[in-house]
């Protein structure tokens, strides 16, 4: 029932093809929860701070909250009121105002889940997990990854070399860091002629499928121009920063529809999601990540350099990996209905030592990345990916590191330099 002081409140009502959020609210000083939610829920949809004359048909369109338990809040949207497949157009009304309104001290926006029409209106990944396993040949074991590091600096030639010994090393993929683009030091259009071309040398010589996912992210035009280079070439990869290119940007490539897989860098998710009270969470911009169709995403790991709790981080690797998502405390429900999966990301701070951790909670459908972890041997790249490619295997073949590590000289060398950390 609409409560007549609240008009913006139904507890009653069970949201059917809306679009619904899950927020965490505290009001501000003196403002009850009632007043705080009804404040939100008019802002996100039709209504203003005060009542406005208007039409009655638009009464329709108005924002439900429809649970109150604890700070946690539901309100379901009439999925009228988006352009279905914008998704700055839907961010700016269920993660716009409402984060600076004074009648909150604070709000964040934990989960959402979208209607089948605003689903259906986007392309989602094009390969998905299982199509990323066929484009690099990889059956059931974690893909191996490295960024290359330091993360600015090197030269194209140095750069491409690094990339090369990675991969013999054994490494999948190697990727360029967030921050380098096309500085002076190592243009883009050279860094890509040369790494494929070294990409193209290791396959021949490991026989393996090798991917080079090359950093595209600039304004969106350059970034298109970047991406079809890419394609020209042959490339198996882009990858984007999907948070500082925005989500405008992520759309305009993924609907430009380039043979190659999109990996996506997070950084500045932190900005929105680090405060467990306020912004938006990790969970929003994977959503958003995989509607696009994003293949590759970064989720965190757990363990390493960066914060995030494993629990958090297990509850996205579902989100973004499975078709039908379970309703958690923090999460909603969703059928990803004909979405395809998008590949979880574990990087930051990983070395070998941290593989039976990652593998425990995320499971095999899982991309490990170390830049520190394999550039750091005074040998070479190539010694630290075999080090890293070596607790892979140990992991899978059931035999624990220090085992694995006494017939494994890489896998020693690294385990020696940094340790066991903690394996629960
Ligand atoms: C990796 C690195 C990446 C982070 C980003 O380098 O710095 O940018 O993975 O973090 P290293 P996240 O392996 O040397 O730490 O994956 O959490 O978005
Ligand atoms: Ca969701």
């Amino acid at each position: 029932m609409v409560s007549s002081k609240f008009k913006f409140i139904n507890l009653g009502y069970r949201p059917k093809e809306d679009l619904v959020c899950l927020f965490r609210v505290h009001p501000a000083k003196g403002i009850s929860m009632k007043r705080a939610v009804n404040t939100v829920a008019l802002e996100s949809s039709v209504g203003t701070w005060t009542e406005v004359k208007t039409q009655n048909y638009v009464k329709k369109l108005r924002a439900k909250v429809f649970s109150i338990k604890g700070d946690l809040v539901k309100i379901a949207y009439p999925k009228e009121i988006f352009e279905y497949d914008n998704v700055p157009n839907i961010l700016s009304s269920v993660a716009g105002n409402i984060l600076g309104m004074k009648a909150v001290k604070t709000i964040r926006l934990e989960d959402i889940k979208f209607p089948k029409k605003i689903l259906n209106s986007f392309n989602g990944p094009k390969y998905g997990i299982p199509g990323i396993r066929k484009l690099l040949k990889i059956k059931k074991r974690p893909l191996v990854g490295t960024i290359i590091k330091p993360k600015l600096g090197l030269k194209t030639k140095h750069h491409a070399q690094s990339a090369y010994e990675s991969w013999v090393g054994g490494c999948d993929i190697v990727k360029d860091d967030e921050n380098l683009a096309s500085q002076k030091f190592n243009r883009f259009e050279e860094r890509i002629a040369r790494s494929l071309e070294k990409a193209h040398q290791a396959e021949e010589e490991t026989g393996e499928k090798k991917g080079y996912l090359v950093n595209v992210t600039a304004e969106t035009k350059e970034m298109m121009k970047r991406a079809q280079l890419v394609e020209d070439l042959g490339g198996k990869y882009i990858m984007v920063d999907i948070i500082t290119a925005g989500w405008a940007a992520i759309q305009t490539l993924r609907e430009a529809d380039f043979k190659m897989a999109i990996h996506g860098h997070r950084a500045m998710h932190a900005a929105f999601d680090r405060n467990p009270d306020h912004g938006v969470s990790m969970m929003i911009i994977a959503d958003f990540a995989r509607l696009i169709g994003v293949d590759q995403l970064h989720i965190g790991t757990g363990i390493g350099k960066l914060e995030g709790d494993i629990e958090d981080i297990e509850e996205l690797d579902e989100e973004i990996s499975i078709k039908q998502v379970k309703a958690t405390r923090k999460r909603l429900a969703q059928n990803w209905g004909k979405i395809k999966s998008t590949f979880p990301v574990s990087s930051g701070g990983l070395h070998p030592g941290h593989v039976p951790f990652l593998i425990k909670h995320l499971g095999k459908d899982l991309i490990i990345q170390a830049g520190g972890g394999v550039h750091w041997n005074p040998r070479g790249s190539k010694y630290g990916a075999m080090g890293m490619k070596q607790a892979v295997e140990a992991v899978m073949k059931g035999i624990s590191l220090k085992k694995y590590a006494k017939d494994h000289k890489e896998l020693r060398e690294a385990l020696n330099k940094f340790g066991y950390p903690k394996t629960k």
